[in-house]
């Protein structure tokens, strides 16, 4: 029934979350405002500007020019890629791995789609490197989501009809993204509960039951 799945990276393939959060606490340590996991959290799915204005009107600090903005990004990523370095594929788990062989050897397509500019770094650190049939990443789209361009181009470039995508996604800005591009979304951790997510999911391995024939 589904033709393509695309995943969202972080928080579903693989748990990045961890390295995202020493990255801006060092930044946010450096620049004088609080961080927290709270904050954290209203990052997921995020671009890394859209991050940083989140973080700095959290703190109060109003002050930064675009130059210290660009920045302050640049820091923060350098930190943030110092620690994605530590990454292997003992960090994608088996459960993962073996639900993306299954759902292949159904015959469907496998896109990733992130908001990232290092998804094909972090695919490259665990094994992932060349599986996809498609990528869709930071580097391509103008928009972060939820804007759904993410997904449409993650579907064009697998050649898949939007109507028959499904997208996995950890946070709530990607279930809206997903539901703008007119394609069906499962939920897992954090989105599991989100209302507009066509599935819930507390196993990655159900979308093998999901995506199923009927
Ligand atoms: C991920 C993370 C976000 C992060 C964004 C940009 O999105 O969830 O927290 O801010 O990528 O990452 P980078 O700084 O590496 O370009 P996703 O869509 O994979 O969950
Ligand atoms: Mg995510």
């Amino acid at each position: 029934r589904y033709d393509a799945v695309i995943f969202d990276l972080d928080g579903v393939i693989c748990h990045t979350d961890a390295y995202h959060y020493e990255a801006w606490k060092a930044l946010a340590d450096r620049l004088g405002v609080p961080f927290d996991q709270q904050i954290n959290n209203l990052l997921r799915g995020v671009s890394r500007e859209e991050s940083l204005e989140i973080i700095l009107r959290h703190g109060g600090l109003t002050t930064l020019t675009e130059e210290e903005k660009r920045r302050a990004c640049a820091e923060k990523n350098e930190i943030y890629k110092g620690l994605l370095d530590e990454m292997s594929p003992a960090d994608l788990s088996a459960e993962v791995k073996d639900t993306l062989d299954g759902l292949r050897a159904m015959g469907i397509k496998l896109a990733i789609g992130s908001s990232s500019k290092n998804a094909k770094k972090i695919l490259e650190r665990i094994g992932l490197g060349g599986y996809f049939d498609a990528v869709s990443d930071g580097t391509n789209i103008t928009r972060s989501k939820p804007d759904p361009e993410v997904f449409l181009l993650a579907a064009q470039y697998a050649a898949a009809d939007p109507e028959h995508c499904l997208v996995v996604e950890d946070a709530r800005a990607g279930i809206e993204a997903a539901c703008r591009a007119g394609m069906d979304s499962a939920g897992i951790g954090d989105a599991a509960s989100c209302g507009e997510a066509c599935y819930g999911m507390e196993t990655f391995s159900q979308l093998l039951i999901i995506c199923g024939k009927p």
